[in-house]
């Protein structure tokens, strides 16, 4: 099922390593900036970043920060340094489609332009990352906006882990004079509900936290199920943090609307050509610290819920159907096929 952190973390550090090898052999062919994203990469792994758009928002930053301190001599050993990048940061997470379609999208900018010179390289660099994150930042607004009309006054709103589109979506119906509560579980192991509790609290939304286990019991004072995504399949299934499918299978059995609040970009081109999104695998020290030796500990930190169970996904394009992510994604992002 992949890496564990341990292994992954060697993965990376060696990954850097061997950057930081070439780089005392080929002196000038590697910035110095390529140990910033080796930072990020870091934080994204220890969850110091957390939640698909804060890590893909970190990578494209990084990725800007080393086309500005670039000490390339020419657009080769550029080009190299930026796909270098790409590696790093895409070790750092196994399941993160939207952060490895912003890398892609800005390496392949610069791929296709015919600029030679380094400096304007960077600076084609620096504008993609922005425009990029202008994008989400546009996405998550329309998201917000059209999510909250969902919303009526008394509801009672479930919700699991931490998404910062979902908190962000609550905390447009709760400006708009919306008054509901929210349910959220706390997140076994790495208790990310604890931040989407702070959150509700400080936006003034009434927030009762529970367990992971208890959640069968408080799905049927809950109105509606608002998750966040991590990835999206061609088969219209989604990936987000683990205990999202058994979240999706209580709310069906207790006829509650399930949604899932997603930009498009977490859509992962290659579960059309086969493949299945990778499920990272995390240390089993998030899980038992001071574990019986012998003992076997697993932590995927996602879980993939099936579209049938998925009532409307939320995203820039409006409520659609889970069946219509690669028709809707075609029309809206044909580059992401490429
Ligand atoms: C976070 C998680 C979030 C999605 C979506 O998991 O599963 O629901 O990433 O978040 P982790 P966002 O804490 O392991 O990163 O809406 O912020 O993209």
């Amino acid at each position: 099922m992949g890496f564990t952190i341990t292994e992954e973390s060697c993965f990376n550090r060696l990954i850097c390593f061997t950057i930081h090898i070439r780089k005392r052999t080929h002196r000038c062919l590697v910035s110095i900036m390529t140990e910033n994203v080796c930072l990020t990469a870091d934080k994204i792994r220890s969850l110091e970043v957390q939640g698909a758009r804060n890590v893909a928002i970190a990578a494209v930053k990084a990725i800007e920060a080393m086309a500005h301190g670039t000490k390339a001599k020419n657009r080769e050993s550029f080009v190299k340094e930026l796909s270098e990048a790409k590696t790093v940061l895409f070790a750092a997470r196994e399941t993160e489609p939207l952060m490895r379609n912003a890398v892609k999208w800005i390496i392949n900018r610069v791929e296709d332009s015919d600029e030679r010179g380094v400096e304007a390289l960077g600076a084609l660099v620096s504008s993609s990352s922005r425009s990029f994150q202008k994008k989400l930042e546009a996405s998550i607004e329309n998201i917000a906006e059209i999510g909250s009309r969902r919303i009526r006054d008394g509801m009672v709103i479930f919700t699991h882990c931490h998404s910062s589109t979902s908190s962000h979506l609550l905390g447009k119906a709760r400006e708009a004079g919306k008054t509901f509560e929210v349910i959220c579980t706390e997140t076994r192991p790495a208790l990310q509900g604890r931040i989407t509790a702070r959150e509700m609290v400080e936006l003034g939304i009434k927030t009762t936290m529970i367990v992971d286990s208890a959640a069968r019991s408080f799905m049927n004072v809950a109105d509606m199920v608002i998750v966040g995504a991590d990835a999206l399949t061609s088969e219209g299934n989604i990936i987000n943090k683990i205990g999202t499918s058994n979240i999706a299978l209580l709310a069906y059995e207790a006829r509650k609307p399930f949604y899932v609040v997603s930009e498009l970009l977490k859509f992962d081109p290659n579960t059309l050509c086969g493949d299945y999104e990778k499920i990272e695998e995390r240390s089993p020290l998030e899980v038992w610290t001071e574990a019986p030796e012998n003992l076997i500990i697993r932590n995927p930190a996602f879980d993939i819920t099936r579209r049938d169970y998925i009532h409307g996904v939320i995203c820039e394009e409006g409520v659609i159907s889970p069946h219509s992510i690669v028709e809707v994604m075609h029309r809206r992002y044909p580059w992401v096929f490429h």
